[in-house]
């Protein structure tokens, strides 16, 4: 295979007990501009009229439609909740009101493959002693000034499980990342105590399959970051953004990753995929 870890023992040390770790200049200025470039050139050709998916982590069923589960294989356009009037027209251009694109744009378009597909990203994951690892999901995140929707406490072992579990989250920001703009934040040491429960997918649609525990906010701490700055997320970690109130975006990159030797990926994922994901490498 020929690639080497990138993480040194101190940032393994930090990640295994934490449960999170911040890699700065992960990705460089050029990297940030071609991608949020290529962002603008996608936005540019949506018809925004020809369809309005609104994406929540509040309620479950706007997003069980069709769009949502066929975005798996896509590139697909979620709006925020709030940027529609009472008539139903966008509040602002539809270049500020999308929330979210997902869910392939790491398989579908050239710029965010070659980027996503780097070896920089498969050094991190042998670190990371995956022996198979598969890109299951990217979404470009824009956290909208003004209306950009909160993200509710989560672990990204619920929506993308396998057994065992195996799921990391490297969620890249390519703008400064700030408590006032809608910075992620995370409870350290969360993943310790295991995954809370699951998002099922079945012929009803999906539903989580227990409530959410509620959560102190004082255990959660801020994670500020430069643009350029990879968080790396463990699949168990509680981790949660606020709604962006402020004047500025804050937009993001974020992938998942699962191990495809030694689990399986759970049926009932709200994920289902015509065409297996190729690895990044095979150890
Ligand atoms: O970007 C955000 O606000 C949240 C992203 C997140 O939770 C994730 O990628 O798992």
């Amino acid at each position: 295979m020929g690639i080497v870890g990138n993480l040194n023992s101190d940032q393994l040390q930090f990640f295994n007990s934490e449960g999170y770790l911040v890699l700065e200049s992960f990705a460089s200025p050029d990297e940030i501009k071609s991608l949020r470039l290529r962002m603008d050139q996608l936005l540019d050709q949506f018809d925004c009229s020809s369809r309005a998916s609104i994406f929540s982590t509040k309620n479950q069923q706007k997003t069980s439609d069709d769009y949502f589960f066929d975005s798996a294989e896509n590139i697909s356009f979620f709006f925020e909740e709030k940027a529609f009037d009472d008539d139903g027209n966008l509040k602002q251009p539809k270049e500020l009101s999308i929330n979210k694109v997902g869910h392939a744009l790491h398989e579908k378009d050239p710029i965010f493959k070659s980027f996503s597909s780097s070896d920089k990203f498969s050094s991190l994951l042998v670190s990371l002693s995956y022996k198979r690892p598969a890109i299951v999901q990217s979404m470009y995140i824009f956290k909208q000034p003004g209306i950009g929707g909160e993200v509710v406490p989560h672990q990204d072992n619920s929506f993308l499980y396998t057994d065992p579990q195996t799921c990391t989250g490297l969620w890249l920001s390519l703008e400064d990342a700030t408590i006032t703009n809608g910075c992620l934040w995370a409870i350290p040491r969360s993943h310790k105590d295991g995954l809370v429960r699951r998002f099922i997918r079945d012929e009803t649609g999906v539903h989580f399959d227990k409530p959410s525990p509620s959560y102190d906010h004082g255990d959660f701490v801020p994670i500020e970051v430069k643009a350029g700055a990879l968080v790396v997320i463990h699949g168990d970690l509680i981790h949660q953004s606020f709604e962006n109130k402020s004047s500025s975006s804050r937009h993001a990159y974020s992938l998942h990753v699962v191990d495809t030797d030694g689990c399986k990926w759970a049926d009932d994922n709200w994920m289902r995929r015509n065409v297996d994901p190729e690895p990044l490498y095979a150890s």
